[in-house]
């Protein structure tokens, strides 16, 4: 594909310093101020290999930070063999430059790596061109890092560009620009003519009851996920080869398979020119069958996070789907009033801790009666060499009698109506004598 993005300012796998610099109106954690940076860091793919924090009143123009703190974040990251200096801040195109001249390695502020995060996360056609497109007008200034990618647009070249590649002359800067300003009209035209409703519904088929992890970025939803999906999924895990750690097959129940998405997560104070590429990253929560809202119980700030959470889901269209609010990180909540108050305050929610596994019984069981909620019993014929049938059924029914013809089987199966639903779609030549519904 014909793309424009600044791939060498991936971070994956380099190892990072990072630096926060509180400024009167950020509205950082407390507890852990560099928490979230931390959380985008890793799931950018970098290792974190030091950080520092700071506070400053005024900006200063060429540095951010003073030039004594932009000589201390070169020495640090010397010392810490740092490939990357992230900034929990945004900076100007002019700020990364000098900054650059002093520290000897890249520098990427807040918005750029949100940006990476995305265009590594984006699924559909559409949420790449709107990632890209973010991508493009935020990096515009800084176009002496771009140069690479757009001589491998125009030249075909199939080598990756190196990391930390600096700019060619004016000349090459004027080229770029223009290129680049064909490439925004191209894709604000191409996302303007995808149909909405058809990338909706295509997306939405899949063989497997999805629910989908979302809430705020380090509010524990990777970790949720590790602990959920960790055991037992390796050695039967051949068939998916394709899913990723983004999206892992989780068994709820014996017989009852799932498959568990992790999103990007939001962002405290997104940037604007980030938001329509934020919203297309979420595509799979549309998609989900089931959300589980996880929410930092211990942050300060816990109630407005989940408010904006429920705020994006009801713009995404999502307001009525099956969710499960989960209240996290309880093990670090110091009062347990706090945690009883905000508990009451959201019916249905849950009160978890992801690092030490309290409430997650629980909340299995709570995730498990919604995935079946509605189940059927299928009357079902087949031929009985139809493996697929025999492969669906082992994912996702409960068998109760065989009985058995010269060609054929007769089976009793239970499932989920989500799956028997499913089960036309995904496998050829049954046939269903009788579906009723089951009462539990
Ligand atoms: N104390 C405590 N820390 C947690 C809990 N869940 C996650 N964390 C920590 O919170 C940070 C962010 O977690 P992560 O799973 O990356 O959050 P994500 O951004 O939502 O995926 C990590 O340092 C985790 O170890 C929890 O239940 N209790
Ligand atoms: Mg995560």
């Amino acid at each position: 594909m014909n793309k424009l993005i600044r791939t060498d300012l991936a971070v994956s796998r380099e190892r990072a310093l990072l630096v926060c610099i509180e400024r009167p109106d950020s509205r950082l954690d407390p507890h852990d101020p560099l928490g979230e940076l931390r959380s985008l860091a890793k799931t950018a793919g970098a290792l974190v290999v030091d950080e520092m924090f700071g506070k400053r009143r005024k900006i200063d123009p060429a540095y951010y930070v003073g030039s004594g703190k932009a000589e201390e974040i070169a020495e640090r990251a010397e010392a810490a063999e740092a490939d990357v200096v992230i900034f929990d801040n945004d900076l100007s195109p002019a700020q990364v430059r000098d900054l650059e001249g002093v520290i000897d390695c890249k520098v990427l502020d807040r918005s750029e790596l949100i940006l990476d995060i995305f265009a590594s996360r984006a699924q559909t056609h559409q949420a790449r061109l709107q990632v890209e497109l973010a991508q493009l007008e935020y990096t515009y200034p800084r176009l002496r890092h771009m140069w690479t990618h757009l001589e491998r647009i125009a030249g075909g070249a199939a080598a990756m560009a190196g990391i930390g590649t600096r700019g060619p002359g004016e000349k090459q800067i004027e080229t770029d620009r223009r290129l680049a300003q064909r490439r925004v009209t191209d894709l604000k035209r191409a996302i303007a003519q995808i149909d909405q409703r058809k990338v909706r519904t295509i997306q939405g088929r899949s063989e497997m009851f999805r629910i989908c992890l979302v809430g705020y970025t380090n509010a524990g939803k990777s970790t949720l996920m590790n602990l959920l999906t960790d055991a037992g999924v390796l050695t039967e895990d051949r068939l998916f080869a394709t899913l990723d750690t983004k999206t892992r097959k989780w068994r709820v129940g014996p017989a009852v398979m799932t498959l568990l998405s992790d999103t990007v997560g939001f962002v405290r104070d997104l940037p604007h020119h980030l938001v329509a590429s934020f919203r297309a990253t979420l595509e799979e929560a549309i998609n989900a069958d089931l959300l589980l809202h996880v929410a930092d119980a211990s942050h300060a700030d816990v109630e407005n996070q989940i408010k904006s959470v429920f705020a994006v889901l009801a713009e995404l269209g999502c307001k009525d789907k099956d969710q499960i609010l989960l209240l996290n990180k309880a093990d670090r909540v110091k009062d347990p009033a706090m945690l009883t108050a905000l508990a009451a305050a959201y019916r249905g929610s849950r009160v978890i801790s992801a690092v030490n596994a309290l409430g997650i019984e629980e909340m299995i069981e709570d995730v498990l009666a919604r995935v079946e909620r509605g189940r059927v019993s299928l009357t079902l014929r087949a031929d009985f060499r139809n493996g697929r049938l025999m492969q669906y059924l082992a994912q996702h029914a409960e068998l109760s009698s065989h009985q058995w013809g010269p060609q054929t089987v007769d089976m009793q199966a239970v499932m989920a109506v989500a799956d028997a639903d499913r089960l036309a779609q995904f496998v050829p030549d049954v046939r269903v004598l009788d579906r009723s519904a089951v009462d539990e």
